[in-house]
């Protein structure tokens, strides 16, 4: 989908265990700026609701499962996260909804820029009218 999509990590296996290293500048499309993650999140809770103006993040989930639902004036998808060494990128202009967390979920998010609420789009009829300015360029 536009701006968005899986990105896959090395994963070290030996008989200790495993181990994804990321590098800013082999790994990622992007410096990073800022980490963040979510835990304790309950049943039946969808976060997000929001897109972003410039920011560039990695999504990926290192314990358990949590869906994605990333959308844009055109398309719409759902990803999954349930391997750790496999993150979602998503780059600016894209809705998210980030739902179905299982038991001990946590979201590790790497980001591109230090937090900036400026930068959010929190209501969906502005982020239309944003999102529908690019796909007309
Ligand atoms: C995103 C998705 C995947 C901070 O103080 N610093 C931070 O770096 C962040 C990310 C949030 N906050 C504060 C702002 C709110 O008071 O933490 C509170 C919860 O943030 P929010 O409601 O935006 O959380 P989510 O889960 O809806 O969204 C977050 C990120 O904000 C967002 O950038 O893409 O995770």
């Amino acid at each position: 989908m536009y701006n968005c999509g899986f990105i896959k990590f090395k994963k070290i296996r030996d008989k200790y265990g495993a181990l994804t290293p990321i590098e800013s500048k082999y790994d990622l499309p992007f410096e990073i700026k800022r980490v963040y993650y979510i835990t304790e999140v309950e049943k039946n809770v969808t976060r997000g609701f929001h897109s972003h103006r410039k920011l560039h993040q990695i999504l990926l989930c290192l314990n358990g499962t949590v869906k994605i639902c990333v959308k844009n004036s055109k398309e719409e998808e759902i990803y999954e996260l349930n391997d750790s060494s496999v993150g979602l990128y998503i780059g600016p202009l894209i809705w998210r909804e980030m739902f179905d967390f299982s038991e001990g979920a946590v979201l590790l998010v790497l980001a591109s820029e230090y937090y900036d609420e400026s930068d959010y789009i929190r209501n969906y009829d502005f982020y239309l009218e944003e999102a529908n300015k690019l796909f007309k360029e």
